[in-house]
């Protein structure tokens, strides 16, 4: 039943004359999101299996999210920072006591959490561990993803994300991923002021590190006065199965990285915590943003912490993780096109066997969007699952079975 006057293919149109081509997205035009379902211009519904690369893990357009977001839109959304606000002081308290921090810095984009993360670090390696101005080095991983800033992709080696942009950004090590001792070696080097780590590498193809590589990897920064910096951006907020990834190893990290689903996707609001004796180096002007902090930003995030521990939403993404792989594992024992899948909680993803220059991932996704379920391939030949953590174990097995049935028509 079409809802729209215009077709898919006008609207696609209207992105390709009046847009920049920065994205290639998958071809289907949605309007509609609840829940675990969005539906196309033309009133086609899907199971939406990338929830926005993890944003949207409360499911779309929560009634409690629309509420709050609603209810501030109505009364006060901007004031800068020049002024205090009635709702912000509420959101820092909430969120450094629910996570076992002093202090939170609160930003707008996942990007620019890192980047202050990133500020904040060098500024404690000058003012607290002494190192020579200028000198700081932070260690960085193979096949990071942190964001599309220009010192951000600096540390990228990925050519996509990096290419004819220089010059750029020095002060990074990067070392293979998931290797203790090329990072206890890093380490000896008196001018590493950080390690800046996701939990679990998502673009990269959702790589999960072994049991103990986070801590022990904390364990040795503590050991060479290192800050661990999480970057929990994409595997944060429950997706994992725990509140944080890093939960999963008890491992506190020194600088905390939040983004994504902090506003179950209503709206950009992303964080940096940190103890005092770190958060302290920054004071007033010598850091900030319009936007960050604002009372939409506050009053959504409060909203959307509460859903996440109010709906168990980290315990179903357990529950039903550890349901996908399982039923996955089923398909993929006699399968020749699907590798192997691999994740925690509901952020996984399987390998396809193809190159990773082969289109065989891609067309997958689009004969699974046919088959009404929506998800992208990260590196070529991977592709990534990440419904929204609400989702209940009917709804689950029904996309197993739309993912096997699709996956069984490129069998070779
Ligand atoms: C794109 C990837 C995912 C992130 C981590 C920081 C950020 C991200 C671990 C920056 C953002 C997004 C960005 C988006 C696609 C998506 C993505 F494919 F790019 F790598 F999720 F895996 N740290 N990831 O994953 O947060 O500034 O975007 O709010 O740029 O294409 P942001």
């Amino acid at each position: 039943m079409r809802e729209s006057k215009f077709k898919q293919e006008e609207i696609i149109e209207l992105e390709n004359k009046h847009g920049a081509h920065n994205y290639h997205p998958l071809p289907v035009v949605l309007s509609r999101g609840e829940g675990v379902y969005v539906w196309d211009i033309d009133g086609n519904r899907y199971f939406d299996f990338l929830s926005a690369y993890s944003a949207v893990n409360q499911g779309h357009c929560h009634p409690k999210l629309v509420e709050a977001i609603t209810k501030q839109a109505n009364t006060l959304t901007l004031t800068s920072r020049a002024f205090y606000n009635d709702k912000l002081g509420f959101f820092e308290k909430k969120i450094t006591e629910l996570l076992g921090f002093d202090k939170v810095l609160p930003m707008n984009s996942g990007a620019e959490a890192v980047e202050t993360a990133l500020k904040l670090t060098r500024k404690w390696a000058y003012e607290v561990k002494g190192i020579e101005e200028n000198e700081a080095l932070i260690i960085v991983c193979e096949n990071n993803f942190h964001g599309r800033t220009t010192t951000i992709i600096s540390f990228s080696n990925d050519e996509d994300a990096r290419k004819h942009y220089g010059p750029y950004t020095s002060g990074f090590i990067r070392i293979p991923y998931n290797d203790l001792e090329t990072l206890n070696t890093t380490l000896d080097n008196k001018n590493v002021a950080g390690f800046l780590v996701e939990p679990i590498q998502g673009e990269a193809g959702v790589f999960v590190p072994d049991d103990g590589y986070l801590s022990k990897a904390k364990a040795l920064c503590e050991q060479h006065n290192v800050l661990f910096i999480a970057d929990e951006v994409q595997t944060g907020i429950a997706r994992t199965g725990k509140m944080l990834a890093v939960h999963h190893e008890d491992v506190q990290p020194d600088i905390l990285i939040l983004g994504k689903a902090l506003s179950g996707g209503m709206y950009p609001v992303s964080a940096v915590l940190a103890n005092d004796a770190i958060m302290s180096v920054i004071k007033p002007g010598q850091h900030g943003s319009t936007f960050g902090g604002n009372p939409m930003a506050a009053s959504v995030a409060m909203a959307a912490l509460d859903v996440v521990i109010d709906e168990k939403l980290a315990e179903n993404a357990e529950l039903q993780g550890q349901l996908f792989r399982e039923e996955m594992n089923k398909y993929i024992k006699n399968s020749k096109i699907c590798t192997l899948v691999r994740g925690k909680g509901l952020l996984n993803a399987i390998v396809i066997n193809d190159s990773e220059n082969s289109d065989t991932a891609w067309n997958i996704c689009l004969a699974l969007r046919d088959n009404g379920l929506l998800a992208k391939p990260t590196h070529g030949n991977i592709i990534r699952f990440a419904p929204p953590l609400v989702i209940n174990r009917e709804q689950l097995l029904e996309c197993v079975d739309i993912i096997s049935k699709t996956l069984s028509k490129f069998e070779l």
